[in-house]
């Protein structure tokens, strides 16, 4: 497929004026902001299951960091391979896995795309350049390092998109294939989702003031850090990278910055996260901020609230035919090939 191609078939519907166009078109915005709301809505019917006492597999809410999970796949090209974070379904939806089956693979239905041996953590599509994610923190670096350097053997122009929780961050690994990247130049893009918290531990606890970017400025390769709140923002500083790795110049680094707005999993109390710190959070809620930019980019409310309705139809459907969907087991898998 020709770059030109590969662009019109951009994974989220999006055609981007070729390298340096930035801009994020209106209609654009509202695919994001549909994505979005339904990455909230599947949050919070799996919270309202638990909290009517019905079981809920795995999972680990996503909560406060939409903006940042989907409009930072939204620039993605279909063949550029993007591993996602344990934390919410922003960026499968995004890359273009339906809601069903993130859905079907969390309940471990069968339909999904892992027939529900591997849970929301697992999610593969190798054809939408989604090739599924590790559970031990950290392989990923390496996983992802590797990936960008098929990409680059076979000829290709695709990237490799790495996000991660910061914690991830700070195992040695980063290091090591950061530094293979920059000496090969490997079209590579890694993505840190700072989030202010792992599990109970501050940020702060983990790199001096909080933040990554200092260290790898020493790598001497761009790095940026960015509001990962702002769909708008997060959304232009993914352009500029793709643009970078895209063109052979080698890794970016990336440190959106974000909280976690809900507990780390669905049995933690979080009582070590302070009200008033969540409460302050929340006025950065990035639903709310992409309303506004939306209103202030005059688009109706009328229409803002029928997408609102439409995804949350969507979601109701969804979570319908999940439960109705037969349940997965060794035996039902029996004949399928994992490759
Ligand atoms: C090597 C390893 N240690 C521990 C875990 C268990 N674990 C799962 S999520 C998590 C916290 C991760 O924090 P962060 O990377 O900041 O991501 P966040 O959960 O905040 O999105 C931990 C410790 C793991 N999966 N792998
Ligand atoms: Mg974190």
């Amino acid at each position: 497929m020709s770059s030109a191609d590969a662009d019109a078939e951009m994974t989220s519907g999006i055609r981007r004026q070729g390298p340096g166009g930035t801009a994020l078109p209106t209609e654009i915005y509202l695919g994001m902001f549909r994505t979005m709301i339904l990455s909230r809505r599947f949050d919070e019917a799996c919270a309202a299951l638990l909290g009517a006492g019905k079981p809920v597999p795995h999972f680990h809410s996503g909560v406060g960091q939409e903006a940042l999970m989907v409009a930072a796949v939204a620039p993605l090209r279909r063949d550029d391979q993007m591993i996602y974070t344990h934390r919410g379904y922003g960026h499968l939806l995004a890359k273009g896995v339906s809601l069903r089956e993130v859905a079907l693979d969390t309940f471990m239905k069968r339909g999904g795309t892992n027939n529900g041996l591997g849970g929301n953590m697992h999610v593969a599509r190798p054809d939408l350049g989604v090739p599924g994610r590790e559970g031990v923190f950290g392989t990923r670096f390496g996983i992802a390092t590797g990936l960008a350097l098929a990409q680059t053997l076979d000829g290709s122009d695709a990237v490799t998109v790495c996000f991660y929780g910061e914690a991830a961050g700070a195992r040695g690994i980063l290091y090591e294939s950061l530094n293979m990247a920059v000496l090969w130049k490997l079209p590579i893009i890694y993505i840190a989702e700072n989030n202010g918290w792992s599990f109970s531990s501050r940020t702060e606890w983990l790199f001096p003031n909080g933040r990554m970017t200092p260290v790898w400025r020493g790598f001497d390769i761009p790095v940026e850090e960015f509001d990962g709140n702002d769909p708008e923002v997060t959304f232009t500083t993914v352009c500029r990278a793709l643009d970078h790795a895209r063109s052979g110049a080698g890794p970016v680094v990336l440190e959106g910055l974000t909280y976690r707005l809900d507990p780390h999993i669905w049995y933690d109390p979080a009582d070590y996260q302070p009200n008033a710190e969540i409460a302050s959070r929340r006025e950065r809620d990035p639903l709310a901020i992409a309303r506004r930019h939306l209103v202030k980019r005059g688009v109706a409310i009328d229409r803002i609230q029928s997408i609102e309705q439409e995804a949350a139809r969507e979601l109701e459907e969804v979570m319908r035919e999940t439960e109705a969907a037969p349940w997965a087991g060794w035996n039902t898998n029996a004949g399928v090939v994992l490759t």
